[in-house]
């Protein structure tokens, strides 16, 4: 009859008992003997190339190489820096797997930087065996009635806990609370727990307990946790290592050769899983036949085979097997066995440890062979003691091996010759085995010759690193908590988004007939766009954008021709007089007439003026209110076309003849129009926003006509400066409007346009760092510097081609010492504040389609929305989301959105060829 012994291995074969007559010692017993001892002897040779092979396939595993695939596992474990200290509070560590078939619940303290070491309080609870290799749920009810058994001993009351969950076999984390089980080790074999999220599943146990409220926020393999709990005098340690009932270890490792992180700077601590690691090559000779049966009867034949050499599971298996052997054939106990002697799991690692120990005397080994059901003869106890010395100095000297594996990894990962470092140790069988450590040490020096090692013994087996690393994590997870809270007024619903959308519609129809509407809806004179009969030279200016251009644009049969020149409007000008503002605009024009040898050429001129103007005509624009970080004076409330021909006549450039002004927006339509004559709205998503579209005219109170078109110039930048976008105003947005040279106006842009973005970025992430979520709460002197956050930044940083280390560059380069986490956080913000912007966008933008659509009484509508400026085409994700955001809201109208190459300079000069072709109409 089969069954599964405590070592998860099946039960016997061959009885037990004694020969009919006691067997004489066979004359080659020697011989046997040392041939069975033989086998665990490994030679230098040997022990380097194990060594050699293991680093080849360490290295192999970082770079991501799949194929042949890298018999370790080098997993990333979210854990970024060994511990400061500061952690402090109060904990839960939930231990499973490290001490094989019992679970630890801990309650640790960390008293931080100021206390003393509080000593952590524990309980261990034995598995049963039925749970060890039952269904999943039962494991984690157990594991969760422990816990709250546990926890009654404390005066926890309904206080939230913070538990971290030391979960000692292989896992995919994906973060510090999400790991997913790749496979069970060492006697576990519970099903439905493979592939999940082992988290998920405590979290679960816990909620199907329901006795404490247990928010388990983190997730860490027992070698970290040694690592972790290494004490500060001593460390810190870089390099955790157990070796209990399995083994393992973890180090910190660069993060720039980890190839599955898109990380470049800082560490990240690995566990290497280095129980998995097999190489017929390295490991084939050193394997014994003992080794190949004891994995044959394993429950996980094939896989371990490195940690069923040295794991303290199986140290006692091998002793067994060999024991079994050599009394099979006569050389020991008279040819006598006994039910423990042959069956599986008969000798546990504890035997081996008191026989191994040189301490013991020779009468212990005697009661422990005689308890195992042996009549052990004198000499048989010296031969017991050379077998358990020979299994537990090769199981060390492998794991030296490995280490040295390691450290050769450590040299090489920070390029250093001569490596001094910490290697925390915990497990059993450094308890159980005294020499296990001594050799490790001996062979590790002559493995590893140019390393300085201390080994530095973990106190509690990991407890207080398992607490360290759920400080930290809470740390995390309270920051990301305050992130969210900050971030959530940015997070627009459908339903915010339609509210926009309606009160859009609303402030248009209020706009268009006159009454009090924060969309002043004006009309621009152009009642057609362009049908393609357009000819001849023309001047163009472009102002108000990032850049003020003069243009020759020439429209001839074979299409539009432009060449330009971009000019600067110093800030002192743009916020100077007006005279000499448009002074300024008039010597660029004419600087630029010299250069193209226009010189004396009296060409017609359309002049893009970016900025709410109340149209009188084409050639007639009363400006209404500067925007933009514009604020010249004496220029609201005149006609800009006056002021720019009275510049002229003091320059006596007297052949320059404006014939038209436009608004950007009008021209990108008209410049889109050309080429698209569905084109009928037009949008500027850049230094400021707005939007034009062609509306019936019978629609425009303040225009005479009923039938025909006309372009409404809506000046949506001014959106909600009556308040209407209160609700969604954040007190990011107000600070960025209070400190604006036009606070309480243009709302609307302020939360969406290039000019403000990047602030209102600069304020959320201030609010952070007074949170201390964000730059260890240091607040940079930088950060506190206006408009240093440029907008740009944003469309850099959001750009999913830039890993997190060149969003940190950006960061760094503003004088912001930042780590992963911080770069992370501020990718998010960026995110959200220009989410929020394209969403806003795309509320306008539906709100006018749906108005044409509805001014046509048309079921669909197809048109195209001509677009310009520099966030909406730099920024990687705006474009896309202000077309899912009308695809949303006017989903019967189908919107191409068509990106004006030659910006709304050609547009004017379009404009101002229809006016002369209208204008040449009139005169025939
Ligand atoms: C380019 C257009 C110009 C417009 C500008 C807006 O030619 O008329 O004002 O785009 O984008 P910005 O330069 O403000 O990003
Ligand atoms: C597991 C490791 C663990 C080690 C020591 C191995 O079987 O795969 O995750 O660290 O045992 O407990
Ligand atoms: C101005 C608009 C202009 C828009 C885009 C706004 O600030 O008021 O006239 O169309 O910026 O440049």
């Amino acid at each position: 009859m089969d069954s599964v012994g405590p070592l998860g291995l099946q039960q016997g074969d061959g009885a037990p008992g004694c020969p009919q007559e006691a067997l004489p010692c066979p004359s080659n017993s020697p011989e046997l003997v040392q041939e069975c001892l033989r086998q665990f002897k490994v030679t230098g040779a040997q022990l380097r190339q194990i060594q050699a092979s293991l680093l080849g396939s360490m290295e192999q595993a970082l770079s991501g190489q799949a194929n042949p695939a890298p018999t370790v596992r080098m997993l990333p474990t979210y854990v970024g820096s060994v511990p400061h200290g500061t952690e402090q509070g109060d904990f839960v560590v939930l231990e499973l797997g490290a001490i094989g078939a019992s679970l630890r619940v801990l309650w640790v303290t960390l008293m931080g930087t100021k206390g003393h070491r509080m000593e952590p309080q524990s309980r261990e609870f034995v598995i049963p065996q039925e749970v060890m290799v039952g269904p999943g749920q039962q494991l984690f009810d157990f594991a969760a009635r422990c816990l709250s058994e546990f926890l009654d001993a404390f005066p926890v009351g309904n206080q939230g806990l913070q538990l971290g969950f030391s979960f000692s076999f292989p896992c995919h984390q994906t973060g510090l609370d999400k790991s997913t089980l790749i496979s069970w080790t060492k006697g576990f074999r519970c099903s439905g727990v493979e592939g999940q999220d082992v988290v998920q599943l405590l979290r679960d146990a816990i909620q199907r307990q329901g006795a404490y409220s247990i928010d388990v926020v983190a997730v860490v393999n027992d070698a970290v946790g040694t690592m972790m709990g290494c004490e500060p005098g001593a460390g810190p340690c870089e390099v955790g290592l157990v070796v209990d009932t399995g083994t393992n270890a973890c180090y910190m490792e660069e993060a720039r050769h980890v190839a599955v992180l898109d990380e470049d700077r800082g560490r990240v601590c690995i566990s290497v899983e280095w129980g998995s690691f097999s190489d017929d090559g390295a490991l084939g000779p050193v394997l014994t036949t003992f080794d190949h049966a004891l994995d044959h009867e394993s429950l996980n034949p094939g896989a371990q085979r490195f940690e069923k050499m040295i794991g303290g599971l199986y140290l006692g298996e091998l002793v067994r097997l060999v024991l079994a052997h050599l009394a099979q054939r006569g050389v020991l106990f008279g040819g006598c066995t006994s039910p423990a002697l042959l069956s599986r799991g008969g000798i546990l690692p504890e035997h081996v440890a008191e026989m191994e120990d040189p301490s013991a005397g020779a009468a212990r080994v005697h009661t422990i062979l005689q308890d195992l059901g042996l009549r052990p003869r004198a000499s048989d106890t010296e031969l017991v003691r050379h077998v358990c010395a020979a299994v537990c100095t090769r199981a060390a000297q492998l794991c030296a091996a490995a280490l040295a594996a390691v450290l050769s990894r450590l040299q090489r990962s920070r390029e250093q010759e001569t490596l001094q470092i910490a290697v925390a140790t915990g497990g059993r069988v450094f308890e159980r085995h005294p020499r296990f450590l001594s050799i490790l040490q001996e062979t590790v020096m002559l493995l590893a010759p140019r390393c300085d090692v201390s080994f530095i013994p973990s106190v509690d087996g990991g407890g207080r690193g398992v607490a360290m690393v759920t400080a930290v994590a809470a740390r995390l997870a309270a920051h990301r908590r305050l992130l969210e809270e900050t971030l959530a007024p940015f997070r627009l619903t459908r339903e915010q988004l339609a509210a926009v959308q309606a009160q859009m519609r609303e402030a248009m129809a209020r706009g268009l007939r006159g009454e009090a509407s924060s969309l002043r809806m004006l009309p621009t004179y152009v009642r057609a766009t362009p049908d393609g009969s357009e000819r001849g030279d023309f001047l163009a200016l472009d102002l108000g954008g990032t850049n003020f251009r003069v243009l020759l644009v020439r429209v001839a049969t074979g299409g539009v021709q432009i060449s330009s020149q971009i000019y600067s409007i110093p800030e002192c000008v743009a916020q100077g007089s007006g005279q000499q503002l448009f002074d300024h605009i008039v010597d660029c024009i004419v600087d630029f007439q010299q250069k193209q040898g226009l010189s004396g050429q009296s060409l017609p001129l359309g002049f893009t003026f970016s900025f709410p103007c109340r149209q009188l005509g084409l050639d007639q624009g009363i400006l209404l209110t500067w925007t933009k970080g514009f604020n010249a004076s004496d220029c609201e409330g005149q006609d800009v076309v006056c002021l720019l021909r009275e510049a002229i006549r003091r320059r006596q450039a007297t052949e320059l003849n404006v014939v038209a002004i436009v608004n950007d927006t009008v021209g990108t339509m008209m410049s889109c129009g050309y080429e698209d004559p569905r084109c009928e709205v037009g949008l500027i998503v850049g230094t400021g926003t707005n939007a034009c579209y062609m509306e019936e005219l019978r629609n425009v109170a303040s225009v005479a006509g009923d039938s025909g078109h006309m372009c409404i110039n809506m000046e949506w930048g001014a959106f909600g400066d009556d308040g209407s976008l209160g609700m969604l105003s954040t007190n990011f947005d107000a600070s960025v409007d209070q400190a604006s040279i036009n606070p309480g106006k243009q709302r609307f842009e302020k939360m969406i346009s290039g000019m403000y973005l990047g602030e209102i970025v600069r304020h959320v992430l201030l609010h952070l760092t007074s949170l201390g979520v964000l730059f260890r709460g240091q607040p940079t002197q930088r950060l506190q510097t206006r408009d240093i956050f440029k907008t740009k930044f944003l469309s850099e940083i959001e750009s999913d081609s830039l890993a997190l280390r060149q969003v940190r560059a950006i960061l760094e380069a503003l004088g912001l010492p930042l780590t992963s986490d911080d770069a992370l956080m501020v990718l998010e913000v960026c995110q959200a504040v220009s989410q929020r912007a394209a969403q806003l966008c795309g509320a306008g933008v539906a709100a006018v389609v749906e108005k044409i659509r509805e001014n046509r009484g048309l079921e669909e509508l197809t048109v195209s929305v001509g677009v310009d400026g520099t966030l909406y085409k730099m920024h990687p994700h705006f474009s896309s989301l202000v077309a899912a955001t009308v695809q949303e809201l006017a989903p019967r109208c189908a919107v191409t959105f068509l990106q004006s190459e030659d910006g709304s300079g050609k547009g004017a000069a379009l404009v101002t060829a229809v006016a002369c072709r209208l204008a040449q109409m009139t005169h025939v």
